[in-house]
C-alpha cells in the first residue's frame, strides 16, 4: 500500500479565518466542510466558532484562540495569541499544512508560527488566500502594507480569488511571488429553490417584485444605491426591498429609506444564516459596491435562477455577465442601474433567458469544481517537502 499517497489524501489542514458574516470566513468555512466530506481533517483556528460551521460533522474540529486581558493592554494582542495558538495545534494535531484566509493579520501570523515550528524541527507550510479588502482597502494602508507583502511573499503558495483581486495586489503591493487564480464557489444544489417554503407573499402579497440586497452594510456596499434605485424603479413597477444582513451603515440606511419615501416597502432583516432561504424570495439581486473583489452573494443568487443588476468593478464582470446573467453598470449609476432593473421586470422572455443563464453560470462555480483545484495545490505544496 502506497502510505505516502495514502497520506495526501487524508490531510489534516489548519483553517485560519474570520469567523463573522464576511465572505472570506463564509468561503472558508464552506470550503473546510467540503474537504471534511472529503475525508480530510479539518482544524478551524479562529477567535469564535465561525458563523456556518457545524462542529457536529465529521472530521472537523474548532480551536479557539481565547485573548485574555491585562489592564496594561490597551488592545489585546490578537495575532500573538492567534501565532500561539497556531503553534499548539500544528504540533499537537500533527498538521499536514496551513491555509489561511484573509492576509490580515493570518497571513502574518502563519509566517511566525511557521518560522517558530521550524526551530522545533517541525515544518509547516501555508497557503495565503486573498480575498478582497485585505488588499483593495485595508490591506494597502501603510500601517499594514509591509507586514502584509512579507507575509504574501513568504507564503508557500499564494492565491486570489479573482483576476481582478491578483491584478489589484500586484499594483498596491511589493509582491512578487506568483499568485494562482482559485475562484469563489457555490454549493449550487443548496440553492434549489424550495416553493413550498418559500413564502413570497409574506412580502410580495400582491404580487410585487422582490429586489434583494445581502451584505455587511459597510460603506463600500453603496447601499444608498441600492435604496435609491428600488425607489426609481417602485414609480413604475411595484416593487420590494429586502436588505439582509447588519454592519455600520443599517441606520442611516433607514433613514435614506425614509427619506425617499419606501420605509413601507423596504424589510430590513437583519443577519441570517441561511441565505438560500432568503435568495428564494428574490427576483433580482442588487449589488451596487464601490469595489467587490468577486462577490458571493451575486453567485449564490445566480445559483438560485435571480438575475444581477450590479456594478461593473473588482471581479464582479468576472461572475455577473452583461445581458446575459444581469446586467452590469457603472459603479453609482442608479439611472442606469434602475434602466437596466425596469427593462428586465417589464419583458417576461429576458428574465427568464437571464434567469436560466445566471443558474448555467453558477453552476460552472460550482463546489466540485472548486475543490479539486485547491486540494491539488495542497498536494503541490506537499510534493515539495
Ligand atoms: O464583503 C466584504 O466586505 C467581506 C469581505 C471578506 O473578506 O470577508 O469580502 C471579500 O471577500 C469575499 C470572499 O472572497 C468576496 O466575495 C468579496 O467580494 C470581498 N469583498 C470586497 O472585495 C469588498
Amino acid at each position: 500500500m502506497d502510505f505516502k499517497k495514502m497520506a495526501r489524501d487524508n490531510l489534516k489542514i489548519g483553517i485560519i479565518c474570520y469567523p463573522t458574516f464576511g465572505g472570506s470566513g463564509v468561503i472558508a468555512t464552506e470550503l473546510g466542510t467540503a474537504l471534511a466530506n472529503n475525508g480530510h481533517k479539518v482544524h478551524f483556528i479562529t477567535s469564535s466558532q465561525p458563523v456556518k460551521l457545524n462542529v457536529f460533522e465529521k472530521n472537523i474540529f474548532f480551536h479557539e484562540v481565547v485573548l485574555n486581558s491585562y489592564p496594561l493592554f490597551q488592545h489585546q494582542p490578537f495575532e500573538v495569541a492567534l501565532t500561539s495558538k497556531i503553534v499548539e495545534v500544528v504540533k499537537y494535531e500533527k498538521l499536514d499544512l496551513l491555509h489561511v484566509h484573509y492576509a490580515i493579520p493570518h497571513a502574518s501570523a502563519a509566517y511566525l508560527a511557521k518560522q517558530i515550528l521550524k526551530k522545533q524541527g517541525i515544518h509547516i507550510p501555508y497557503i495565503t488566500t486573498l480575498h478582497g479588502t485585505d488588499i483593495t482597502l485595508v490591506g494597502k494602508e501603510p500601517e499594514f502594507e509591509p507586514t502584509i507583502s512579507f507575509a504574501i511573499n513568504q507564503s508557500d503558495i499564494v492565491t486570489s480569488v479573482s483576476e481582478s483581486l491578483k491584478k489589484d495586489t500586484y499594483e498596491h503591493f511589493n509582491v512578487s511571488k506568483d499568485i494562482k487564480v482559485v475562484p469563489n464557489f457555490v454549493c449550487v444544489s443548496k440553492f434549489q429553490k424550495d416553493q413550498d417554503n418559500c413564502k413570497k407573499t409574506l412580502f410580495a402579497p400582491e404580487g410585487e417584485k422582490i429586489l434583494m440586497h445581502i451584505s455587511n452594510f459597510r460603506k463600500v456596499k453603496r447601499i444608498q444605491d441600492v435604496i435609491k434605485i428600488h425607489s426609481i424603479v417602485s414609480k413604475t413597477i411595484s416593487t420590494r426591498l429586502i436588505l439582509i444582513g447588519d454592519g455600520p451603515e443599517r441606520s442611516s440606511m433607514e433613514r435614506l429609506a425614509r427619506e425617499e419615501g419606501v420605509e413601507k416597502s423596504t424589510y430590513f432583516l437583519g443577519k441570517i444564516k441561511e441565505t438560500e432561504k432568503a435568495l428564494c424570495l428574490a427576483d433580482v439581486y442588487l449589488m451596487t459596491s464601490a469595489t467587490e473583489s468577486f462577490g458571493v452573494s451575486a453567485l449564490e443568487a445566480m445559483a438560485s435562477g435571480v438575475p444581477v443588476i450590479s456594478s461593473n468593478t473588482g471581479g464582479i464582470p468576472e461572475v455577473n455577465i452583461h445581458d446575459e446573467t444581469g446586467f452590469l453598470s457603472k459603479v453609482g449609476d442608479v439611472e442606469n442601474m434602475a434602466e437596466n432593473l425596469i427593462k428586465l421586470l417589464a419583458d417576461a422572455k429576458l428574465y427568464t433567458r437571464l434567469s436560466v443563464n445566471a443558474y448555467k453560470r453558477a453552476q460552472q462555480f460550482n463546489i466540485s469544481n472548486v475543490l479539486p483545484l485547491y486540494e491539488r495545490l495542497y498536494n503541490e505544496l506537499l510534493s515539495k517537502l
